[in-house]
């Protein structure tokens, strides 16, 4: 068995002290390391955004966070300016263990498309090349962990089952921003009757 664990977006710009807070987001930080070393491989990604990104209010007249705006015939809710590449924003948590990480892979990289999931942008074309990986190592099982439960987990969460692993997301380590209010439970229904799996650290 080459099991997986993908650790979405611990950035110092979802932890509450950030530009787009999650809340709780740093309380994952503890429970992550306590797991990290269970895997046979570690994949982390970052959110990592240029100033011009599309998907950043500041870049729309007239448009405030958590807008939603139409682009291109898809539904794109914008956000504060966050994880700006090379800010501090961007970085890890400072307490995240990264030495155990084998692979980073950096994600809406482009100005003109955002990139919740940790495979496709948000166009669902755009491959970030992340199932090239898991496909050419032989990854039979995925488990996601990270920030937001209901944005980058759940997008990426829903691709790796879509990619054909069998898919767990460890839901003690993860955080949601839970926009509109009742997201978060409407994400964990969606991933369940998509055939993932929600379990808790402890039964790791
Ligand atoms: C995320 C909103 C915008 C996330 C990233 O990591 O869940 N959410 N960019
Ligand atoms: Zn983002």
């Amino acid at each position: 068995m080459m099991k997986v664990l993908l650790i979405i977006d611990v950035q110092n710009d979802f932890c509450p002290d950030g530009a787009l807070p999650v809340e709780g987001g740093n309380e994952i930080v503890p429970v992550i390391n306590s797991f990290i070393w269970k895997f046979n491989r570690v994949v982390a990604t970052q959110d990592w955004h240029s100033a011009d990104q599309i998907s950043f209010a500041s870049n729309h007249k007239g448009k405030k966070p958590f807008d939603e705006i139409d682009l291109n015939g898809y539904r794109q809710t914008l956000w504060p300016d966050h994880c700006v590449q090379g800010s501090s924003g961007a970085d890890f948590h400072p307490d995240l263990n990264t030495i155990l990480v084998d692979l980073i892979v950096r994600k809406g990289t482009s100005a003109d498309v955002d990139s919740y999931s940790a495979f496709l942008e948000n166009d669902r074309i755009t491959k970030t090349g992340l199932d090239g990986y898991l496909t050419s190592i032989g990854a039979s099982e995925v488990y996601l962990c990270g920030l937001a439960t209901d944005f980058c987990v759940y997008y990426s969460a829903m691709d790796a089952r879509t990619f054909g692993f069998k898919t767990a997301v460890i839901i003690d380590a993860c955080r949601g921003i839970d926009v509109p209010a009742g997201n978060v439970a409407r994400v964990i229904r969606e991933m369940q009757n998509a055939g993932i799996r929600i379990i808790e650290s402890g039964s790791l």
